[in-house]
């Protein structure tokens, strides 16, 4: 399956920070290897002028997401440190629109839609369809395809620039095949037509 790329759609980069790549404190393994090919993707929906969002985990140093306050996790992109800044070698360009998530230490938040007005910015520029990919593939990119499908966008998942965090073997497999069954489409970049 080829698909081209037209007006109306975006590119939606999911949580490329550096606490979540190899090295950080909640890394996903092997999360570094989406970088060259949300690269591909990055430069092709740029050349045709299309938009780029790219959504952060921007917690506050008390998050209730935190092992200390009783959450799942290590204390992981408090903002504005460096492990919750976009991976260096993450190309976005300047006028991508960053969406910051999960802010306020109360609630936590795996989708880029959460308390975000994500979807009214989609909205506003005019999107139809939706191409997902990022960090990572059993939480954030799972919440993230979840509701921009409630949202009734055409969803393409970026097989190819996902990885998982796997607490449990098999999470990534599971979160790729619900997100197929709700009825994101999965692609490569090699289907890409820019
Ligand atoms: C994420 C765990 C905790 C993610 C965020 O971006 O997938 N995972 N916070
Ligand atoms: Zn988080």
């Amino acid at each position: 399956m080829k698909v081209h790329l037209n007006a109306g759609d975006a590119l939606i980069v999911v949580d490329v920070q550096n606490d979540f790549l190899p090295g950080g404190s909640l890394a996903v393994p092997l999360g570094d290897e989406v970088i060259p090919v949300l690269n591909n993707y990055i430069a092709a929906f740029h050349a045709r002028k299309l938009p780029i969002f790219a959504t952060r985990d921007w917690h506050s140093p008390d998050h209730c997401s935190f092992l200390q306050q009783g959450g799942p996790w290590p204390p992981h992109c408090v903002a504005d440190t460096p492990g919750a800044a976009f991976a260096a070698a993450l190309e976005l360009p300047a006028d991508a629109r960053i969406i910051s998530k999960a802010t306020t230490w109360m609630k936590d938040a795996y989708s880029g839609f959460e308390g975000t007005g994500l979807n009214e910015l989609l909205h506003n520029a005019g999107i139809r369809r939706v191409f997902v990919g990022g960090l990572a593939t059993d939480y954030c990119v799972l919440n993230t395809v979840r509701d921009a499908l409630l949202h009734n966008y055409p969803t393409f998942l970026l097989e190819d620039a996902v990885r998982a965090v796997d607490v449990q073997a098999g999470d990534g497999v599971r979160a790729l095949e619900e997100m197929v069954r709700l009825g994101a489409a999965p692609i490569q970049f090699e289907a890409i037509i820019a």
